[in-house]
């Protein structure tokens, strides 16, 4: 078994692990920087980054996701004030208040390092991941379940990736293929949620949820 020092130059300390063990309180620790693993998630959370930062301002604010929303809403020909477009915004705000959880110093932005730090510790805690990043995948599966069958539709997906989040358009049919495994055209919220824990938390590099964002 794997072994791993940890504990202060007073006295270190080597630990067992085993690999879900290793990411809970390893990456939330920040003891495996130079582990293949954790580069996986890092470089996947720095790929959201990049995408959600569409100006490149280095700092991520509510009214950069409130115009993504708008993008989106304009382009779905949804009426503005119309109770499909409050529910819709409501659902952005929700979004926008689990991510600014995310802004430890207050400075109502979210930094790449706060981005990327915090969004590492919540994945590995199973309590704050349900609590914020598994409620943020229902929020963004009823955003683009526009037909409301209950099912995440390929061009759903690339509606709301394409349009709302910015992706290039054959990059997310590119996506939603590899998530797509039984290749049936929709994902179900179960399989959705599935590439999203994926995402977040998984270390195989051939996992299909790596893909949730587009390429990376
Ligand atoms: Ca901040
Ligand atoms: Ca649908």
């Amino acid at each position: 078994m794997p072994r791993l020092t940890r504990g202060t130059s007073a006295g270190r300390k080597a630990i067992d692990y085993h690999p879900a063990q290793y990411c809970g309180y390893c990456l939330s620790q920040r003891l495996c920087r130079e582990d293949a693993m954790s580069d996986l998630i890092e470089r996947k959370l720095h790929h959201v980054f990049d995408v959600l930062d569409i100006e490149g301002s280095g700092a991520l604010t509510a009214d950069s996701i409130l115009n993504a929303a708008e993008r989106y809403t304009r382009f779905r020909g949804v009426t503005p004030g119309s109770d499909r477009a409050e529910r819709l915004y409501e659902s952005i705000r929700e979004y926008w208040s689990a991510m600014a959880g995310l802004d430890t110093d207050g400075d109502g932005k979210v930094s790449r390092q706060e981005f990327t730090t915090g969004l590492v510790a919540v994945a590995s805690d199973p309590g704050m991941y349900e609590k914020s990043i598994e409620t943020t995948a229902d929020t963004f599966f009823d955003l683009a379940d526009m037909d409301g069958n209950g099912r995440l539709d390929r061009d759903e997906y690339v509606d709301l990736y394409s349009v709302g989040v910015g992706i290039g358009r054959s990059d997310t049919i590119r996506a939603f293929a590899r998530m797509d495994v039984h290749a049936k055209g929709y994902l179900t919220r179960e399989e959705w949620r599935g590439a999203v824990a994926e995402f977040y938390q998984s270390t195989d590099p051939d996992a299909p949820g790596n893909w949730l964002w587009g390429p990376y």
